[in-house]
């Protein structure tokens, strides 16, 4: 589809930009990292997501909860999710027109076809992965829905703070992923014993 080239062509445009995060995460006494995202002029960075993976696999049971991404004014909110595998995302339409939302993405193909209001059934994403949205009425339209496997998961706030509470002690891969990059970007791995505290820096450049 047409829209659909020109939103993957925005894309690969936004991948190019160079674009520099500093990352710093502490470990601190509460069992969780507390991330802050800047990005080359050292400017808050919001929407990044952040995600922790214990190098052992031992994760517990699934429990997603659902989530929301609302139509409103003819965008998508919020812009950036992250939701762990699993998780059911309502699509409710609060314009007074109608949406036809989609995607192509590998990770969750979709298409809620026109409708007003909240759809009759959420879509299930099952997959790990990065799934990119749009509206096949309004090409302007974009979301992205980061999913990943694990529990411990955050996203960046309009200070570029993000927090991962209540991990057990563990070695943890850190993931960090913003939409202006092309990929996620995998930290050193970092130990979360209790109480002890970590701090490091990781540059990370677009390709
Ligand atoms: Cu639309």
């Amino acid at each position: 589809m047409q829209s659909d080239n020109r939103k993957f062509a925005r894309w690969t445009c936004l991948s190019t930009v160079a674009c520099w995060i500093a990352l710093h995460a502490v470990a601190a006494s509460a069992a969780g990292f507390q991330v802050s995202v800047v990005d080359q002029n050292g400017a808050p960075l919001a929407d990044a997501v952040v995600f922790a993976t214990p190098l052992n696999g031992k994760l517990p049971p699934a429990k997603p909860a659902g989530a929301i991404i609302d139509q409103i004014k003819r965008q998508f909110v919020p812009l950036v999710s992250v939701v762990q595998s699993g998780t059911a995302i309502t699509f409710p339409n609060k314009d007074n027109f109608e949406h036809d939302v989609y995607s192509f993405s590998p990770a969750k193909k979709f298409e809620l076809h026109l409708y007003h209001g909240v759809p009759a059934n959420p879509v299930v994403f099952d997959k790990p992965g990065l799934v990119v949205m749009g509206c096949n009425i309004h090409d302007s339209m974009v979301a992205y829905v980061m999913v990943v496997d694990t529990p411990w998961f955050a996203k960046t706030d309009a200070n570029g703070h993000a927090s991962i509470d209540n991990l057990p002690a563990d070695n943890y891969k850190l993931t960090a992923w913003h939409y202006r990059l092309a990929d996620a970007k995998v930290l050193p791995t970092q130990t979360l014993p209790a109480g002890a505290k970590t701090s490091f820096t990781l540059n990370l450049s677009a390709q």
